[in-house]
């Protein structure tokens, strides 16, 4: 007995659906330049929460170009568990002032996934 034609065409959709998948977590990492294990994380979390929640964290890396932030943060209450990932941030002068081991309390713009305010806790020692 063979496979049947709808069979096989949702076999299709199944391959299909994977790509489109992997290609989506290129474009982000393409897009920001972020680590795959970061937006992983965050697709594994992704959520419908929108609004503006608040973090606290450490600065691991800050993207020269674009400012955007990596950090080491703490459960983010509604939004999204404790892990280390990058953040957009706008405007990009946000992340000027700081260096890499500085603790921060942040605004993080949830849909966007946007940092659109930071507060330095602490000094990198
Ligand atoms: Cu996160």
């Amino acid at each position: 007995m063979s496979i049947s034609p709808s069979r096989s065409a949702a076999m299709y959709a199944i391959v299909a659906g994977l790509a489109v998948a992997c290609g989506a977590v290129s474009w982000d990492r393409a897009l920001l330049g972020g680590s795959a294990v970061g937006f992983a994380a965050a697709r594994a979390q992704e959520t419908a929460a929108t609004g503006i929640f608040h973090g606290v964290g450490v600065v691991k890396a800050i993207d020269a170009a674009t400012g955007a932030l990596t950090l080491d943060h703490e459960e983010i209450k509604g939004f999204m568990a404790a892990m280390e990932m990058m953040y957009r941030i706008k405007p990009p002068e946000l992340s000027a002032g700081l260096r890499v081991g500085d603790k921060i309390a942040f605004d993080i713009d949830a849909a966007p996934y946007t940092i659109v305010g930071v507060k330095i806790i602490e000094r990198a020692k």
